[in-house]
């Protein structure tokens, strides 16, 4: 074997379909062979045999580029950096430099907004269009020998994702090829994924969720990709109630968006809606708590139960809902197949439990993992990686109790991360920014709970002295559009208080829920 498992898929595969976009097809062995010809251009632009662990970030659409530039990256030897089209440029360009990529890859309009960094750079830049396909002009024949390709072995790295953690900018989280095949076999198990299933893919592919559940998952098993193109409820709908979707994934916001499309929606469209969603085989939610109503709402039009299961970039997978067993609403069920899990007491190191039996009923812990999914460690980053685990143990930062046998998530221990439309967020970083506007002072960014959201990020902003304006549309309107060219837009601040101070305590330390209560009136 050359390769991860992954991306060696068996011959008989190869007429089958991988991935749907565009309106086109594409089988197993397209996807074989126009990744073979990528591991050449990336081998010939590079000059070497192997890749040998160099960054290669890549930007483009989800779609079938995305794939096989995801594959040419790991048979090339290389570790995938995907970077997200809702990045701006400083985002983009900082993620660039922290993996100190080697090189670029981008297809269409979206791609074409690296090019000028890779040239600041000194590194090279490939151009993948789609609409050139096969066509890729000044490059040698694809790699078509197995023995051609680099070897690759499991330990090796394979990819590294972006995480927003309580210090500031993003960390990058490395996985080996390993740990990213520990995730898919256990999900691919616990799901029961096979060759038949077809997923309609609405997730971002910068972040866990899209990539490994969603992506690799099914093309593990031989089942086939269709891309929408982004998420839209109504055409989701339309597509999940066709007759062709087996399984579907999203973030509890996106079930809170469907939701309302369908109660906007007439009658006779109700009805074909909920009557073809009835059908699929798995509807998944994870990323964000789901809340009760909409999971039981769910099940009220399509009959589904959603499957509520709870993981992180740094993990994988941790826990699920059992796929035959009881989904309990509210809950995240137990660890998956590979998992070990622990309940910790924070204030004394006290464990609580590892495994069901050994509970203490009622107590609550943070929960720790360990398993062969757990990633190697944060880019370039020793000391944050030591301060993650405990004995090994990976320290999630999220709050649980057990309650009859299902874990139940009571929430992060930090203030400072926030979770809306599931993307997890910063506010130190928000709060950083901010700061570097000549008309901020001093700001603080809390979580404000939203029902579609989850959370809605809110920023209350001191101004400088004599600086105008000073009222909280006034800020709004000044610091909305200066943020939202800096910042991915699920992190922008969707609400804004003008403050006179921020309310402290006796040491002068910002108090989160006191700043919290300036928003939960309404609006100023
Ligand atoms: C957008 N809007 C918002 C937010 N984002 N309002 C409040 N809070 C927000 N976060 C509003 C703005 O008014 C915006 O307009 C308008 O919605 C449309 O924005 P858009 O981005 O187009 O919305 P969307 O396309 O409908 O996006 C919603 C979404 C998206 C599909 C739920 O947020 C999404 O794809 N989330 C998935 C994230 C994910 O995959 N997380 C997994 C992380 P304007 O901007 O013009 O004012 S991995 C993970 O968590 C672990 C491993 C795990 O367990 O899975
Ligand atoms: P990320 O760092 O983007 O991978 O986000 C991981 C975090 O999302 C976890 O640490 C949890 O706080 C949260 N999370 C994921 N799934 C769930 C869930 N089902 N319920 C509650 N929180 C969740």
């Amino acid at each position: 074997m050359t390769g991860p498992r992954l991306v060696q898929p068996p011959r008989e595969w190869s007429a089958r379909v991988a991935v749907l976009a565009d309106g086109r097809a594409h089988t197993y062995g397209d996807l074989d062979a126009r990744s073979r010809l990528r591991v050449r251009q990336l081998l010939a632009g590079a000059g070497v045999a192997d890749l040998d662990g160099a960054r290669v970030g890549f930007l483009m659409e989800p779609g079938f580029e995305y794939v096989v530039t995801q594959w040419a990256i790991w048979r090339a030897g290389g570790i995938a950096v995907p970077l997200s089209p809702h990045h701006p440029g400083r985002e983009l360009e900082y993620v660039i430099d922290d993996a100190d990529c080697a090189a670029l890859i981008g297809a269409g309009e979206t791609g074409r907004r690296i090019t000028g960094p890779a040239r600041k750079r000194g590194i090279p830049f490939h151009s993948v269009d789609d609409a050139n396909e096969g066509t890729e002009r000044g490059f040698p024949p694809p790699v078509s020998d197995a023995a051609q390709l680099p070897r690759l072995t499991a330990a090796r790295p394979a990819m590294i994702l972006y995480t927003s953690g309580t210090t500031g900018r993003p960390k990058g989280a490395l996985t080996t090829h390993a740990q990213i095949e520990a995730h898919i076999t256990s999900l691919v198990g616990a799901w029961r994924w096979t060759r038949d299933d077809r997923i309609l893919h609405v997730l971002p592919l910068h972040h866990t969720h899209g990539i490994v559940n969603a992506l690799c998952c099914p093309l593990y098993a031989g089942a086939t990709v269709e891309f929408t193109g982004g998420f839209d409820p109504k055409a989701t709908w339309d597509r999940l109630a066709s007759g062709d979707i087996t399984v579907f994934m999203a973030v509890p916001t996106v079930y809170a968006k469907l939701l309302r499309a369908w109660d906007d929606a007439g009658g006779a469209t109700r009805t074909r809606w909920s009557r073809g969603v009835g059908a699929l085989r798995l509807m998944v939610s994870g990323s964000a708590a789901l809340p009760v109503p909409v999971f039981e709402r769910w099940e009220e039009i399509t009959g589904h139960r959603l499957l509520e299961r709870y993981g992180m970039t740094e993990i994988g997978m941790g826990l699920s809902n059992p796929y035959d067993g009881e989904r309990r609403a509210g809950t995240v069920g137990q660890p998956l197949p590979g998992v070990r899990l622990r309940l910790v007491r924070p204030a004394t190191g006290k464990v609580l439990a590892e495994g069901v039996d050994a509970f203490a009923p009622g107590e609550s812990g943070e929960i720790q993992l360990r398993g062969p999914m757990v990633f190697s460690g944060y880019w370039r980053r020793p000391e944050e990686t030591a301060a993650a685990f405990a004995d090994g143990w990976f320290r999630t930062g999220d709050e649980a109790v057990l309650e009859d046998g299902y874990y139940r998530i009571l929430g992060r221990r930090s203030v400072d991360i926030l979770k809306s439309g599931g993307y997890k967020i910063s506010a130190v970083e928000i709060e950083e920014l901010l700061r570097s506007h000549p008309a901020v002072r001093d700001c603080a960014v809390v979580g404000i709970p939203d029902e579609d959201w989850g959370e809605r990020v809110s920023a209350a902003v001191v101004p400088e002295p004599g600086a105008s304006p000073r009222t909280s549309d006034g800020i709004a309107a000044l610091l909305d559009p200066w943020a939202r060219e800096r910042l991915a837009r699920y992190k922008l601040p969707r609400a804004w208080r003008c403050v006179d101070d921020l309310p402290r305590n006796a040491m002068g330390k910002v108090q989160k829920p006191a700043v919290r209560a300036l928003f939960e009136g309404g609006p100023p």
